[in-house]
């Protein structure tokens, strides 16, 4: 199971102290949230962070656009050294072509999907994607509570992924926090974007958070491939 501390959660005024931290922690890549002001109500970080960030750390950068156009994205991150991108779903209107093109620059693309959108929705481009994010919350903020669908929608997912034959890593986002981890694993997430509940939760170093995640992460997979109630 792999974690990625999504950037957005720490503060600008220390980006590169929190940086170092990080990788002093050791985590398995950086998750990095676009957005655009318009397909969310917010903007905390532009391409600029990512254009530092390229030569600045030896981590994989995960890519999470959560914008309007995303052609005009791709476009950009093309001249940049980046492992992953995950566009939305719902604003792509040619998904298939968007998907294809992430992929001809050589990154793994990922579909990323709201919580209210339904999985049917991402059946046809099964064939074109290295991972699929699940959004947990509705996005645009650090900080929500997990949508109340979130853990049957991921083990859904699961289900839905084996049904049809494939061996797609599932990433959840939104509130991955050190309550929800045991159930959103055994569920069938892979990799966990990491922010204020639980990597950068105040009430400790990163240290102890990342001790803590380690510990949820083996409760989840303690009782993967059980059946898991969800309340
Ligand atoms: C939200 C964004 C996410 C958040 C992450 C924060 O739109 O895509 O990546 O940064 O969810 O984590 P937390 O634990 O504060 O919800
Ligand atoms: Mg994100």
């Amino acid at each position: 199971v792999a974690i990625s501390p999504s950037m957005m959660c720490v503060d600008a005024l220390n980006f590169e102290s929190a940086l170092r931290q990080v990788e002093a922690v050791g985590v398995d890549m950086l998750h990095l949230d676009i957005m655009d002001g318009h397909f969310v109500p917010n903007m905390p970080m532009g391409l600029g962070i990512l254009e530092r960030l390229q030569d600045a750390t030896h981590l994989p950068l995960d890519v999470h656009l959560m914008v309007a156009d995303n052609d005009f994205f791709v476009q950009q991150l093309s001249q940049l050294r980046v492992s992953q991108i995950s566009v939305h779903l719902e604003s792509a209107i040619h998904l298939d072509r968007t998907l294809s093109a992430i992929r001809d620059l050589g990154v793994k693309a990922g579909v990323a999907i709201n919580p209210g959108t339904p999985l049917s929705d991402i059946d046809y481009v099964l064939e074109r994607v290295d991972y699929i994010l699940l959004m947990t919350v509705n996005p645009g903020y650090a900080g929500q509570k997990m949508t109340p669908a979130s853990l049957r929608k991921i083990a859904d997912c699961h289900r839905f992924l084996i049904d049809r034959g494939f061996d797609i890593p599932i990433q959840v986002d939104g509130n991955v926090s050190f309550e929800n981890i045991p159930a959103m694993v055994a569920a069938g997430a892979s990799n966990l974007v990491a922010g204020t509940s639980s990597i950068f939760h105040k009430s400790a170093s990163l240290q102890e958070n990342k001790r803590r995640m380690l510990a949820a992460i083996e409760a989840g997979l303690a009782v993967r491939d059980q059946p898991v109630l969800v309340g």
